[in-house]
């Protein structure tokens, strides 16, 4: 049985629908200023802002401060029967999202807190997961069935559209529960103005939805659809539209769809405090950031300059971390808030209400104002694609990485490989299946548990295989980085570098010690430096055998920020899709972060995306490293054109080619 904090705790992740109170709303003002006006519990001071029923949205600034108050509020508990107390006199009152929020955010960030898990979000709110005829048939179940008699609902992965517009053959991707899952649990880790700042913030930001789009291409390109385009021009319209089938409440409320063709305007928002915002203005924006990296500096508040560089930090922070806050944007660390704007963040609310931009038709917002549901969209990846690109152009203004930088004296990866059951560089992907209880997160009682099944990518599982000489006297210890990259382009073309650059994928990163002489390193998938343990469910909490203080997060890995594990390779093809494994060996003398004492034991888990809680970013070089710059043009004799040259020249890296076939069915054992 759980332990009584840990059930009183569960009590107010269920059925968060399932209370009634009116809130009062707010208009704030241009850029979505914060509400001042104080509301009846100065405790919770703007919290209650946000209607009930309403979409809660991390993207608007008058809903971070709504936020910000209650996480303070909560923050304040010391014990999870404390914290459970305060949340119950004012759960009646506070929208359902912004609750589950707040309330996730104090149990992961105060370690007295953490000795009670937090539910998966799957089943805190299934609605963001499942369509409204799913929970429809929930419910027609639960009328009409015999109790024991229900049988799982499928979920149909052509649930939001037909292979007849082609973004949709990539949709099991987007639309992976495991994938949104982890988005939302990055931006409850990393958020925007919430006096907390983590170590090298912007740079996790820039890196982690990086990757995302390097692992979207690699899906895209498996399915032959070229890579994403970025959304570079906002005066067209955006050919793809979106329709989520999933609702905003228990009410049957929808998300605002998004028809093709739609293009996108002004925004006057005003039921979530935004005033008129033009296009125009991220144009400025983004002129502003892009004149910023090419003459190398931005501007403060009192007209300095900032400079930006990789290679020399300013006030301790590179220059990438520098932009990252302010175009994130984040009001509290960016440079200069009114000056570079708030481009990230409300072009998310852009995008979102391009089907209802001044609230004419009372309309949701989409999907993609949520980021539990925003990956969803394909326009998600455009718009990231498009601030990604900003980030490059930063990035190839650095000068390449110095060869001593690179190379690694005395150490040389002889072999690598990967191995699944019997077959050697040869990865295999399919279909597998994963339940979830719907029962707590719908607002209607059952006895038997209503279960959603979800079908997902998944791959058997593999192990990497490493063989290298020290040739040093002694025991080195070292860092192993492991990347993956499909060979060809679109046209079946080998890639250049910098072509291929964006495409590498972490897919594992880890320290060990070598021993003078020859070392054979065996290292399993499941352990990958990106991806996290599934999130625990309800029932798993429930009957769990947890006692009282145990420190749940780092013993289950119930941190929940992490790369889903079944989505770490990409699908390949059937005939068997070429890709490259990149292993590089750098130097732990090199790459080692001194961490603050007793801490950054907890919430390791794909440390990669997610950094340690309470602790310093555990890897010193810059994220991305090496391909975050363009290469040296010559290592040694060898001019560098491709991958391949790069990790030929370089003795401590290696390319090797495998290939991933892809078996349209479930996905068999070895
Ligand atoms: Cu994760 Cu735009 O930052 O969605």
């Amino acid at each position: 049985m759980a332990n009584p904090d840990q059930k009183a705790i569960l009590d107010l992740f269920a059925r968060p629908y399932n209370a009634t109170a009116t809130t009062t709303f707010e208009v704030g003002t241009r850029m979505g200023a914060v509400p001042t006006a104080p509301t009846s519990d100065p405790t919770i001071g703007t919290a209650t802002t946000i209607p009930r029923g309403k979409p809660f949205c991390i993207f608007a600034r008058s809903h971070r401060r709504a936020a910000r108050d209650l996480c303070s509020y909560f923050m304040r508990a010391n014990r999870p029967s404390e914290l459970a107390q305060m949340a119950g006199r004012v759960r009646t009152r506070l929208n359902e999202n912004l609750f589950v929020y707040a309330l996730s955010f104090a149990i992961m960030r105060k370690p007295s807190l953490r000795t009670v898990g937090i539910p998966s979000v799957v089943e805190v709110f299934p609605n963001k997961f499942v369509g409204q005829d799913v929970i429809m048939e929930a419910q027609a179940q639960v009328n009409m069935r015999p109790p024991g008699q229900m049988d799982p609902i499928i979920i149909n992965q052509e649930f939001t559209g037909t292979l007849l517009k082609p973004e949709h053959r990539v949709s099991y991707w987007r639309e992976d529960y495991g994938m949104n899952v982890h988005h939302w649990h990055w931006h409850l880790v990393f958020p925007v103005e919430m006096e907390l700042n983590r170590d090298r913030k912007g740079e996790v930001f820039y890196y982690m939805h990086e990757q995302m789009l390097a692992r979207y291409d690699m899906e895209r390109l498996s399915v032959n659809l070229n890579r994403v385009v970025p959304l570079n021009n906002w005066r067209v319209p955006i050919p793809d539209g979106y329709f989520s089938k999933l609702t905003v409440n228990n009410s049957g409320r929808n998300w605002g769809t998004r028809q093709d063709n739609t293009l996108l305007q002004d925004l006057r928002r005003d039921d979530f405090g935004f005033g008129p915002i033009y296009i125009s203005e991220f144009e400025t924006w983004y002129n502003r950031l892009l004149d910023a990296i090419h003459q190398g500096f931005m501007i403060d508040k009192q007209g300095n300059r900032i400079p930006l560089s990789d290679d020399v930090p300013y006030k301790g922070k590179l220059g990438i971390e520098i932009i990252a806050d302010a175009f994130e944007a984040d009001a509290d660390l960016s440079i200069n808030y009114p000056f570079y704007g708030d481009y990230h963040n409300l072009a998310h609310f852009v995008i979102a209400s391009a089907h209802d931009p001044d609230f004419a038709h009372r309309e949701e917002i989409g999907a993609i104002g949520d980021p539990t549901t925003s990956m969803r969209d394909p326009a998600f990846y455009r718009l990231h694609k498009f601030v990604d690109l900003l980030f490059e152009e930063y990035k190839e203004q650095q000068a390449p990485y110095p060869v001593n930088d690179l190379n690694f004296e005395g150490i040389r990866i002889d072999r690598a490989g990967v191995s699944s059951g019997n077959e050697v560089n040869h990865l295999r992907t399919g279909w597998n299946e994963r339940e979830f209880e719907a029962t707590r997160g719908l607002d209607f009682n059952s006895e038997v548990p209503i279960r959603l099944r979800f079908t997902h990518l998944d791959h058997r599982p593999f192990q990497y295989h490493i063989q290298i000489t020290n040739s040093n006297a002694g025991n080195k210890d070292v860092t192993v980085r492991i990347y993956l990259a499909p060979t060809r382009d679109e046209k079946g073309d080998t890639m250049s570098f910098m072509d291929q650059r964006l495409l590498w994928a972490e897919m594992d990163k880890f320290t060990v010690t070598l021993r003078p002489g020859p070392n054979q390193l065996s290292r399993a998938s499941t352990e990958s430096s990106i991806t996290a343990p599934p999130e625990l469910t309800f029932r798993e909490l429930e009957t769990g055998t947890l006692e009282y203080g145990t420190d749940i997060a780092s013993r289950f890995g119930a941190c929940g920020c992490g790369w889903p594990q079944h989505m770490l390779v990409p699908r390949g093809n059937r005939n068997g899709m070429d890709f490259q494994l990149f292993f590089l060996i750098t130097d732990w003398e090199k790459d080692k972060v001194e961490q603050p004492p007793n801490t950054g034991n907890q919430c390791r888990n794909a440390a990669s995306f997610c950094g340690i809680l309470d602790a310093r970013y555990p890897d010193r070089r810059p994220m991305g490293f090496p391909f975050d710059r363009r290469p040296p043009e010559v290592i040694g004799n060898t001019t560098i054109q491709t991958a391949q040259n790069f990790a030929e020249s370089l003795g401590n890296a290696l390319i090797v080619d495998i290939k991933i076939t892809y078996q349209n069915g479930r996905l068999t054992p070895q």
